[in-house]
């Protein structure tokens, strides 16, 4: 077994497996090689080594999955394309903020059965080490729920009940670091063998130094740098985020082992999205900024290949928040065999709905999608207006250029006029991570209040709110219609404001990310059933998305999305071809102004038998040209 024979290790694990081994001896042909391939790249000549114990995990964590989520493999194995439906609709939230607990997630299902939800994304739900730990993204214990919110049997529990409603659970693992209460870092700091390199210890600043000099700094206000000093040990220790987040070293091939390990008890739990937190900085390389090293990428590869041999119905989803070259390998930009995740944020379409509305303007954000590469059939953006996490203006400076802007004023602009601070803007937002050396800066704030809601309901100005509603909508019915998974993000379907709780929570003042994280206010929930409220009007918009989208199979995956050049720089146009279903375009209009776009700029085949599957209010089409109101959108299908 020690070459990773494949014969050899199904008769090994045949009395375990039973009659799973014909097909898990399918998979291995198929994925094993790819995964031996993926660690030789990553651990040389220590690679082959590895294969016993991979081996026996496999048939472990097989042998161990329930019939139903065996079934369930199957299942996906027929239909590996079930994550890119039209039907998809995501929803994120905080299970304690949302419910409670995991138990009260699963009283809230006929909430998101209104939403039309079939994949819920519950934000870190490991237990995490106790005050400060950046909303669980310090993870003491990765075989424990959070106590507050529950068990791992309710996690499972939850799981199964979300399955015969037709909802997938995702959860985040974090993969690129522990909390320092940790029992590795515990057992590290004490100096016990084989818990050490599990980590990045230095014994004084030369190794640190040689490296920051091309780091960037994620969290520069919370902790300027990216090493810590230990006084107790005499070390410095490598933490990229904060300085209670320690990144794990997987040069140490152990480190792979314990984390593939955790995911397949994650998935025998019956998760069905992994979403990998920080991916980019998974390997670190002197010289570099240590984001997206070819290791990173192979480390992907290996997850990828040995958890779709041992739970292939569970799929990853990369959270690699990196300009758009970075970005696409994570989804796999070249060869099909080699598979990475099967899902990523499409953090550029985010942040250029911002720079869009800010600016009225989508040249920007047409040039910029236009020059992104495609992504393979088979994978899919996850696509979102807000998220837990800040804005960051990933604006390149070539792009900017290309329409005639500087990128460096771009992005102080939009910081600027997020924060509210630029004259006349419509949004309230806040400052986060200024960066004095560099002048960067990143906005907090939830999307109603970006959007012009905040100000709107504050002014008590009625025409203001009218456009603080088309924002939400303009921006929704782009991602809704992109392909992929539009995610909702807990709150926004409400238009729930900025909330300022946090602000009296030490564990939670210093992180203004807090105040787009509201905990649902169930009673402005209820006004969803009241007409004329302004939460009927959001929530009932959302409906309507979701329900235009399921009955547009043209969404499906396996169709491209082009960026069109319209010419005309208020107006955003994409276009999708699905082989099968025909195609689907989406125009809209990003101004202040009436646009009418005509025959030069819509597809052909508009004009032909072309006509309108959803719009904003106030829109026209003839069959020749459309017309937009400001700030209107149309879907429009032959
Ligand atoms: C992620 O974000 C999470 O989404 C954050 O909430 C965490 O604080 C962080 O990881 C640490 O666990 O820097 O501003 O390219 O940019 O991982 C958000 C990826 C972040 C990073 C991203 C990170």
């Amino acid at each position: 077994m020690a070459g990773g024979r494949i014969d050899e290790m199904v008769a090994a694990g045949r009395h375990r497996l039973g009659s799973r081994a014909g097909v898990v001896a399918a998979r291995l042909h198929r994925r094993w090689p790819e995964a031996l391939a993926a660690l030789g790249e990553v651990y040389g000549e220590a690679a082959p080594a590895l294969a016993p114990q991979l081996a026996s995990w496999l048939v472990d964590t097989v042998s161990a999955r329930s019939d139903e989520l065996w079934e369930l493999d199957l299942r996906r194995e027929a239909d590996p394309g079930w994550f890119q439906r039209a039907a998809m609709v995501g929803y994120v939230a905080y299970a304690d903020r949302f419910a409670g607990d995991l138990q009260g997630v699963a009283q809230r299902l006929d909430y998101l059965a209104e939403l039309q939800v079939s994949y819920l994304h519950l934000m870190p739900v490991l237990r995490p080490r106790d005050g400060e730990n950046d909303g669980g993204y310090a993870v003491l214990d990765y075989d424990a729920v959070d106590p507050r919110l529950g068990t791992m049997d309710d996690l499972e529990q939850l799981a199964t009940a979300l399955r015969p409603r037709g909802i997938s659970l995702c959860v985040d693992l974090v993969v690129n670091h522990t909390a320092k209460e940790h029992d590795w870092a515990v057992r590290a700091r004490r100096d016990e063998s084989g818990y050490r390199d599990r980590y990045f210890f230095f014994p004084d600043r030369t190794v640190p130094d040689c490296y920051e000099l091309t780091l960037r700094e994620v969290f520069p206000t919370f902790k300027p740098g990216n090493f810590t000093w230990l006084p107790d040990e005499q070390q410095w220790v490598w933490t990229t985020f904060n300085e209670f987040q320690w990144d794990l070293n997987y040069g140490n091939p152990v480190v792979f082992r314990e984390m593939l390990a955790v995911m397949g008890r994650l998935a025998n739990r019956g998760v069905e999205v992994l979403r990998l937190d920080a991916v980019p900085f998974l390997w670190k390389r002197v010289g570099t900024d240590c984001e997206n090293q070819p290791e990173a990428h192979a480390l992907l590869r290996a997850f990828r290949a040995l958890m779709a041999i041992a739970a292939p119905a569970t799929v990853f989803k990369a959270e690699a928040i990196v300009p758009p070259e970075q970005l696409v390998p994570y989804v796999g930009a070249g060869d099909p065999e080699h598979d990475e995740c099967e899902m990523a944020y499409h953090n550029q379409l985010m942040v250029m709905l911002w720079s869009s509305l800010a600016t009225r303007d989508a040249g920007l954000m047409s040039h910029a999608l236009a020059r992104m590469a495609e992504i393979p059939d088979h994978s899919a953006w996850v696509t979102y207006v807000r998220c837990h996490d800040d804005i960051g203006w990933a604006v390149t400076d070539e792009d900017a250029a290309a329409v005639g802007w500087d990128g460096f004023a771009h992005r102080r602009f939009l910081n600027e006029f997020y924060s509210g601070d630029f004259p006349g803007s419509f949004a309230r937002g806040a400052r986060f991570q200024v960066n004095e050396v560099t002048g960067d800066a990143r906005i907090s704030g939830s999307a109603a209040s970006l959007c012009g809601v905040e100000d709107a309901v504050a002014r008590g100005d009625e025409l203001a709110l009218e456009a603080a509603c088309r924002r939400l909508e303009l921006t929704h019915a782009c991602v809704f219609a992109y392909g992929g998974i539009p995610l909702v993000y807990m709150g926004d379907e409400l238009a729930l404001r900025n909330d300022h709780g946090y602000e009296a929570d030490a564990a939670k003042c210093d992180d203004n990310r807090w105040m787009h994280r509201p905990p649902m206010d169930w009673d402005v929930a209820a006004r969803r059933d009241l007409p004329g409220t302004l939460e009927h009007r959001v929530f009932a918009m959302f409906q309507r998305l979701a329900t235009a989208r399921r009955s547009l199979p043209q969404i499906d995956g396996g169709a491209r999305t082009v960026v069109h050049d319209t010419g005309d720089r208020r107006v955003l146009c994409f276009e999708r071809t699905h082989a099968y279903h025909g195609p689907l375009c989406a125009v809209a209009n990003f101004s202040d102004d009436a646009v009418t776009v005509g025959r030069r700029v819509l597809p052909d085949w508009l004009h032909a038998d072309g006509e309108v599957a959803l719009a904003g209010a106030g829109v026209s089409f003839d069959g020749l040209s459309l017309t937009l109101p400001p700030l209107g959108y149309a879907w429009l299908v032959r």
